[in-house]
């Protein structure tokens, strides 16, 4: 019977005169002081194989071997396996191009990425796409435990939905359409369709033209709506339960693939400490932080904010609401602050560790006052025809996105977000 590598040690201990297998890949060869090592790797870790004569075999080569486990403080794991029959299953080629069981920091981003078949073989590469799968996981548990329905809407939309820029074009039989920016549209019509609550994890396509350690092309968005809200504050609440359990689940499931990386989550305390502050106290907040003179909530004020959240809330998450209605899409709903002229809206961003991990808020529900806002943002009436469902009614609502590798970038600690990404797209890489 096939065992994994982080199994054998409890093998060594329960059974250590029955023969086990163990099949995976060659890590690494060594040969110390007259003894023959190979270090095997499954997906579960790796394990030490102690062989009497040299192995004729290759780095990455898939193999199966039977043998007794015996444990052994020195090896990976505790324990390891004394080798009686090697069988090579996948005998890899002599001319590896890419080293696989080198230190990774110690290599560049871009030879990581143009070798990504074989560098993504890499164990602590790998344990970041166990998290992401961790994350995405908690994510869905956490949105279903609270009646959420999960969707799958069409990345083949006519037209932008957060604002015209940005779109890539697709050739659609004899006419042009684009990928999604995001579920925006859809994600509002299956609300005000009774579904009432909806989520949904896929693929978000801006066609950004910088490269910048946090844009991808192509990115997992991890979208929320839902109706009956009053405000986006309702959101930030059901936010900070979500960011809470999937740190939770992280914590518990990913245990060393956080060692790895030498990273710890935040505890569900601290989120919920988590402040919100409007739009005009983040920029004075930044400013007062900042050396130079703040404008925008750009990168750097994003930085100095959760700078500022960590040393007076010991907390590495901050919102921030009210943003003036420039900054915000037209579906973002007004926020009437009493002069009769709404300037500010029902909206937010989440800042973790430094960076806009969400952005979010409540939509106008309301048809009309839909079609009053839209000359303001240079739109008409026909690019929004979807939204003239909401004149057969539909409850007040609204939601918001969080980016799936800008997550995962924040909860490892990576430079950059091309990392946290199985195939990245920027704008020279298609391939692999
Ligand atoms: P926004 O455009 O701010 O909002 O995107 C939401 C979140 O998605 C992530 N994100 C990205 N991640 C990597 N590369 C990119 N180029 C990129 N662009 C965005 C970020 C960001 O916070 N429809 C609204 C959401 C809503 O209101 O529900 C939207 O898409 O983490």
């Amino acid at each position: 019977m096939r065992i994994l590598a982080k199994d054998a040690a409890e093998a060594a201990r329960d059974a250590p005169d029955t023969e086990v297998e163990a099949a995976g890949w060659v890590h690494r060869l060594r040969n110390m002081g007259g003894v023959n090592f190979i270090i095997l790797r499954d997906r579960s870790g790796l394990l030490q194989l102690v062989l009497d004569e040299k192995p004729d075999i290759t780095p990455e080569s898939v193999i199966r071997v039977r043998g007794l486990p015996a444990l052994n403080e020195k090896a990976p794991g505790g324990a390891e396996l004394r080798v009686a029959s090697l069988e090579c299953i996948s005998r890899a080629g002599g001319d590896l191009p890419y080293q696989v069981n080198a230190d990774i920091s110690r290599i560049g981003l871009e030879a990581i990425l143009d070798n990504r078949t074989l560098s993504l073989r890499n164990p602590k590469i790998q344990s970041i796409f166990r998290v992401q799968a961790v994350i995405i996981e908690a994510f869905s548990a956490y949105l279903r435990s609270l009646d959420f329905t999960e969707i799958k809407t069409s990345k083949l939309i006519g037209s932008g939905t957060e604002g015209g820029t940005e779109l890539f074009e697709v050739e659609y039989f004899d006419r042009k359409v684009y990928l999604a920016q995001s579920p925006q549209f859809y994600k509002q019509v299956l609300v005000a369709s009774g579904l009432e609550r909806v989520f949904e994890v896929a693929p978000a396509y801006r066609a950004e033209k910088h490269d910048t350690p946090r844009h991808l092309n192509e990115y997992v968005s991890m979208d929320v709506e839902m109706g009956f809200i009053d405000s986006e504050k309702d959101l930030i609440e059901l936010e900070k339960g979500l960011l809470a359990a999937i740190f939770d689940e992280v914590k518990k499931k990913n245990r060393r693939d956080l060692e790895a990386w030498n990273a710890s989550v935040p505890d569900p305390e601290s989120v919920r400490r988590a402040p919100t502050i409007s739009y005009a106290e983040a920029l004075k907040i930044a400013n007062g932080e900042a050396r130079g003179k703040i404008f925008d909530i750009n990168p750097e004020a994003e930085r100095l904010l959760c700078e500022w959240s960590a040393r007076e809330y010991r907390t590495d998450l901050v919102f921030v609401n009210e943003f003036p209605r420039r900054y915000r899409p037209f579906y973002t709903y007004p926020l009437d602050q009493g002069e009769g002229k709404p300037v500010s809206t029902m909206s937010f961003d989440a800042l973790f560790r430094g960076l806009e991990i969400t952005t979010g808020g409540r939509r106008q529900h309301d048809y009309g006052a839909l079609l009053e806002a839209l000359p303001r943002f240079g739109m008409t009436e026909e690019s929004i025809a979807g939204y003239a469902v909401f004149k057969y009614g539909c409850p007040p609502h609204g939601g918001f996105a969080i980016g799936c590798e800008r997550l995962t970038q924040k909860i490892l600690g990576l430079a950059n977000i091309k990392e946290a990404s199985l195939f990245p797209r920027d704008r020279r890489r298609v391939e692999p």
